[in-house]
């Protein structure tokens, strides 16, 4: 009997490892009871285990990409560990962790973390999901908050479910923690932050429909504009592309 694996390279999920196939079990009850097995062991493979972005370090391929004064060295107001992360959301600036690989919501479905407000507290701070380095969601982090404000002088645990942002299926490419105000604000500390497994089946897919009116605004255009940015002769031939240009960046690396 094949048994459900974690597999890291899948993004969290679970599989089924590949073996080779045995001789197969004639009496139709052997069968059935192994189709029970693995309809009954489907809804736990689909589930991932919670992802830990921040402890003591970032983990698990995140980066940081903030804009905001901060450290991910802080050892002076710490909640576990010997480090925790400290910021300035000062005049909309922002601690901005992304992850190169996303983050497949079909696994995840909160972000849990701690947080702390320094002496005074109070900081208005924005919490932004990101999908393709775009926000697609957020929300004041004291939404979140018990006692609905980042307290003074003390750790509280904040869990923000992505559906209440909004944004419930995709794969995000980061986050991050917005000062939500044009103003000074006092230093506002983080700890043991990670993304919540989620708990039970993924939401269905959106349904996109797409059409494409082939009698709207024709107009002739000079083929002569057309190039190809570099490729073979031999492309350049089979597709009947006059011009090839060469040099550019990953911005301007396409068909032209
Ligand atoms: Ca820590
Ligand atoms: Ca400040």
């Amino acid at each position: 009997m094949r048994v459900a694996r974690h597999n890291p390279e899948m993004g969290g999920r679970w599989a089924l490892p590949v073996q080779s196939a045995k001789p197969a079990v004639a009496a139709g009850w052997a069968l059935a009871l192994g189709l029970a097995l693995l309809l009954a062991a489907a809804p736990a493979a689909l589930r991932a285990e919670a992802l830990v972005v921040y402890d003591d370090a970032l983990q698990n391929g995140f980066d940081d990409w903030s804009w905001a004064v901060h450290s991910l060295a802080e050892t002076g107001t710490v909640h576990a560990g010997s480090r925790a992360i400290s910021f300035e959301p000062d005049d909309w600036e922002g601690l901005y962790l992304h992850r190169d690989a996303g983050i497949d919501l079909a696994s995840y479905e909160a972000a849990e973390f701690w947080i702390h407000g320094g002496a005074a507290g109070g900081q208005a701070v924005r919490f932004v999901l990101l999908i393709g380095g775009q926000a697609a969601g957020s929300a004041p982090v004291d939404d979140f908050t018990p006692g609905g404000a980042i307290p003074a002088g003390e750790w509280v645990l904040v869990r923000v479910p992505f559906a209440d942002l909004g944004v419930v299926s995709g794969v995000l490419s980061g986050f991050w923690f917005q000062g939500d105000v044009s103003a000074d604000q006092g230093v506002v500390y983080l700890d043991d932050m990670v993304l919540a497994e989620r708990t039970g089946e993924p939401p269905p897919p959106q349904e996109l429909a797409v059409g494409v009116d082939l009698g709207a605004n024709r107009r002739p255009v000079n083929p002569m504009i057309y190039g190809f940015n570099f490729g073979t002769a031999a492309q350049l031939a089979d597709l009947g592309v006059p011009f090839r240009r060469w040099g550019g960046n990953s911005t301007t690396r396409y068909s032209w």
